[in-house]
């Protein structure tokens, strides 16, 4: 294990113990299905195929391969049959296109109970796929081909940018896992451990990212590994998935972080009320409205703005409900809100600071905001934007 470089991610959990058996009696009783997503690689096709070859060859290995093609129609599948290799076959997906639901299709579809899903296009290196079976088998739930632990690397002209967007990514991702490179399309998980993956979601182009905040993996290995540049075909990665990838990490926020998500993101909603509000009423000002005329539109829209993205963004499970109710409801839970503010900053300034001693008043009011906000936060969370429960008729 240490010799072929793994790093381990662990949480709270005793130390898996360290394989020190040799490869080829690990494989005696490893059977392996490789999982390649491929959408346009019959160039790839003949080369990766050639490469797992080799290794099944020297290392013993007892592996299948499934390619989950999304209809390329580009001489994919006769690729994959003229290559004679009984133990490879491409499964052409007609249905719901997409990188990550390719692979968890595979996932589905494998007959071993060791999967490793990779790319085509050889970035990733074959010939690692023994020291990822070998951490697996030594006790870790999901190992990673990693590009950014010690002896891992990317190839030299990676440009700025795709560099810069990748370290991003992983800063990102940091909160939902150590991992020092979740955003790898290379690596190895059990079969029965993938079975206990919760509420799947495959969007975007990051599944291990996906795989390992719904199984909740807390025991993950890295094993470096030297990252190729692809040679020939070309990159799918455009920016419409780059955006994707920021609504695939919001989705696992709220997974990860349920009750704490709601909060955040009703707070930065609150904040941005405060820029609507002092935006409409300079608006308002410049435009000659009076003083009681510009603070109430301030006011006025600021709700309307906080309603809005509370329902679209704070509470989104709940935006399916009636708008109007809600909106009544909303504008109640306030009242109430600024209500509790009020009370519970006179309350504190009248009898717990009894005096007016220095910035008293403003203490207890940013008190006031608080219990405000908080209690504008049980209100909204439990009443205005209620889970509805609907009852399945017997
Ligand atoms: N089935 C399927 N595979 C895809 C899709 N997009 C990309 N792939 C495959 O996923 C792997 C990684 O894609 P690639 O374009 O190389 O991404 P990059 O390495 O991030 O530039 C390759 O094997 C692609 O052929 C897709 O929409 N469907
Ligand atoms: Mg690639």
């Amino acid at each position: 294990m240490t010799e072929l470089g793994a790093h381990r991610h662990k949480s709270r959990q005793a130390t898996a113990p360290v394989c020190e058996a040799p490869l080829a009696e690990i494989f005696v009783n490893t059977k392996v299905s490789i999982v390649i997503p491929t959408y346009k690689e019959v160039e790839n096709i003949p080369r990766i195929l050639s490469k797992i070859d080799d290794l099944r060859t020297k290392s013993d290995l007892d592996c299948e391969v499934l390619f989950m093609d999304d209809d390329s129609r580009d001489g994919s599948v006769e690729a994959v049959r003229q290559s004679g290799f009984e133990w490879a076959q491409i499964v052409v997906r007609t249905k719901n296109p997409g990188l990550s639901a390719a692979v968890l299709d595979g996932f589905e579809l494998a007959q071993n109970p060791v999967l490793v899903c990779m790319d085509c296009d050889l970035s990733h290196p074959v010939e690692k796929i023994p020291a990822l079976i070998l951490a697996l088998s030594s006790g870790q739930e999901m190992v990673i081909g990693s590009r950014y632990v010690a002896g891992g690397s990317t190839d030299d002209d990676w440009g700025l940018f795709r560099w810069l967007n990748s370290r991003i990514a992983t800063f990102l991702s940091r909160p939902l896992t150590s991992v020092r490179d979740p955003m790898s399309g290379f690596f190895a998980l059990r079969k029965q451990d993938f079975k206990k993956a919760e509420d799947l979601n495959p969007i975007g182009y990051k599944i291990a990212l996906e795989l390992i905040v719904k199984c909740s993996f807390q025991n993950i290995g890295e094993v470096p590994i030297e990252f190729l540049d692809r040679v020939a075909g070309e990159s799918k990665l455009t920016i419409s998935q780059q955006l994707k990838f920021i609504k695939h990490l919001r989705r696992l926020y709220i997974h990860k972080f349920a009750e704490s998500m709601y909060l955040i993101q009703f707070l930065v909603v609150g904040a941005s009320g405060l820029l609507v509000n002092l935006a409409t009423l300079t608006l308002f000002q410049v435009l000659g409205a009076k003083a009681v005329v510009s603070i109430a539109a301030g006011i006025s829209v600021s709700m309307c703005s906080n309603f809005l993205l509370n329902r679209r963004f704070s509470f989104s499970y709940a935006r399916d409900s009636n708008i109007l109710r809600q909106f009544l409801s909303f504008i109640l839970a306030s009242m109430i809100g600024a209500a509790v503010n009020y009370a519970v900053a006179l309350y504190l300034q009248s009898s717990v600071f009894l005096s007016d001693s220095s910035y008293s008043l403003q203490v207890s009011a940013i008190f006031g905001v608080a219990a405000g906000t908080g209690f504008n936060f049980i209100a909204n969370r439990f009443f205005v934007f209620r889970k509805r429960f609907i009852r399945v008729p017997k």
